[in-house]
């Protein structure tokens, strides 16, 4: 395994966030570049078909729409641990394209879960702009989009991967990652009911499922593991280790979205906060309940999973009262250096670096 200059991405981290020129900063632009490649491979060759040439227009609409706007850390995580991962005389031209065009994969599997959990969570907008289904015109048929989404993915891992030999290695781990996220929806979703509160479901145990599924496997363990099986590291032991540590910042990563659903700021954020209102089994709800007098169980138990912003205000000022923002910077503290421990135990024979550059962009996020 080929590890690259650690110097620079060390120094990166003492700069402040301004200053900041990480790896997934330098590599940005070269990523957004190439979309309007996979746009072109998905659509150059039906655009103008007698029969499916309106559905590529509408197809190219929905990939414009909803796959752009995001910070895009997923997709070059790909791309920077391939770089970190393959000696520098294999990255050739078309290698790094194959690079690009697996984290462009991710961003679909993100595009497509995002369009269709926004309809499940009632969402009003995502990435600073109103969401698709709720567009004029789209309402539910934004369900077909989202499969057409899902489907792209295929399309491109034949188009560009299909002589490669860890091709069946990639198709299984984006079905798979598929699958774990969907089964990670679906506790998700019955875990919150929307016709009654159910204080008792909201445990710990349950909360850490939810997430390892629904954020976890996509997020984290998807993009390092698919750069992983493109520089032929395909061993069990090797993906079990990255796993761990991936799937520990899928958990740190879920949390600082259920917090910052409530206490970040939308203009930051990109989306107005919906778990209160869907009775979700957010971090939040958890840690109020482990913290809650019987007084305050029951002002719970009235106010939340209900759309009345009055009711949602109620909810907000107990978790307040309860110190739930302090609770979460001591949170993320104490997780960060946890997660740096797993990294010293479990990065081996994967650069370290991969993992900390990962965790240097989500640690303190806004956004
Ligand atoms: C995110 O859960 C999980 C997936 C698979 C999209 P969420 O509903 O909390 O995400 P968001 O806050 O972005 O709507
Ligand atoms: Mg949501
Ligand atoms: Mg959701
Ligand atoms: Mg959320």
């Amino acid at each position: 395994v080929w590890t690259e200059e650690p110097r620079a991405f060390y120094s990166s981290l003492r700069m402040n966030g301004d200053q900041k020129s990480d790896v997934y900063t330098q590599g940005r632009q070269d990523f957004i570049q190439h979309f309007s490649q996979i746009v072109r491979v998905l659509t150059e060759d039906e655009m103008g078909h007698p029969e499916t040439g309106d559905a590529i227009s509408r197809l190219k609409e929905v990939l414009e729409y909803n796959v752009l706007g995001g910070k895009y850390n997923r997709g070059l995580t790909v791309l920077i641990a391939f770089r970190e991962l393959v000696e520098p005389r294999k990255q050739d031209a078309e290698s790094l394209q194959r690079a690009l065009t697996v984290g462009w994969c991710v961003e679909l599997l993100q595009a497509f879960f995002l369009v269709s959990d926004d309809i499940m969570d009632y969402s009003h907008t995502r990435r600073g702009q109103v969401c698709w289904y709720k567009k004029p015109g789209i309402g539910l048929d934004a369900v077909n989009d989202a499969l057409l989404l899902e489907a792209c993915i295929y399309r491109l891992l034949k188009y560009y991967c299909r002589e490669q030999p860890y091709y069946l290695n990639l198709i299984e781990l984006f079905l798979q990652s598929c699958y774990q996220t969907e089964i990670g929806q679906t506790l998700d979703l019955i875990t919150a009911p929307q016709d009654h509160v159910d204080l008792g479901r909201y445990t710990e145990k349950r909360y850490k499922s939810i997430v390892k599924y629904k954020t976890g496997f996509y997020s984290f363990y998807l993009p390092v593991a698919a750069a992983m099986y493109m520089a032929g590291i395909d061993g069990e032991k090797e993906h079990n280790n990255a796993k761990k540590i991936l799937l520990e910042m899928g958990e740190f990563f879920q949390i600082q979205d259920d917090y910052l659903d409530l206490f970040g700021d939308p203009s930051v954020t990109g989306k107005i906060g919906t778990d209160i209102q869907d009775n979700k089994c957010s971090w939040l709800v958890v840690q109020c309940l482990q913290r809650a007098t019987p007084e305050q169980r029951q002002i719970l138990q009235e106010n939340y999973g209900q759309k009345d912003a009055k009711k949602v205000a109620q909810v907000k000022a107990l978790y307040e009262e309860l110190n739930l923002p302090a609770v979460f910077l001591q949170y993320e503290e104490d997780s960060y250096s946890h997660l740096m421990s797993l990294i010293q135990q479990c990065a081996a024979p994967l650069p370290p670096a991969i993992f900390l550059g990962l965790a240097n962009k989500i640690y303190k996020r806004k956004k």
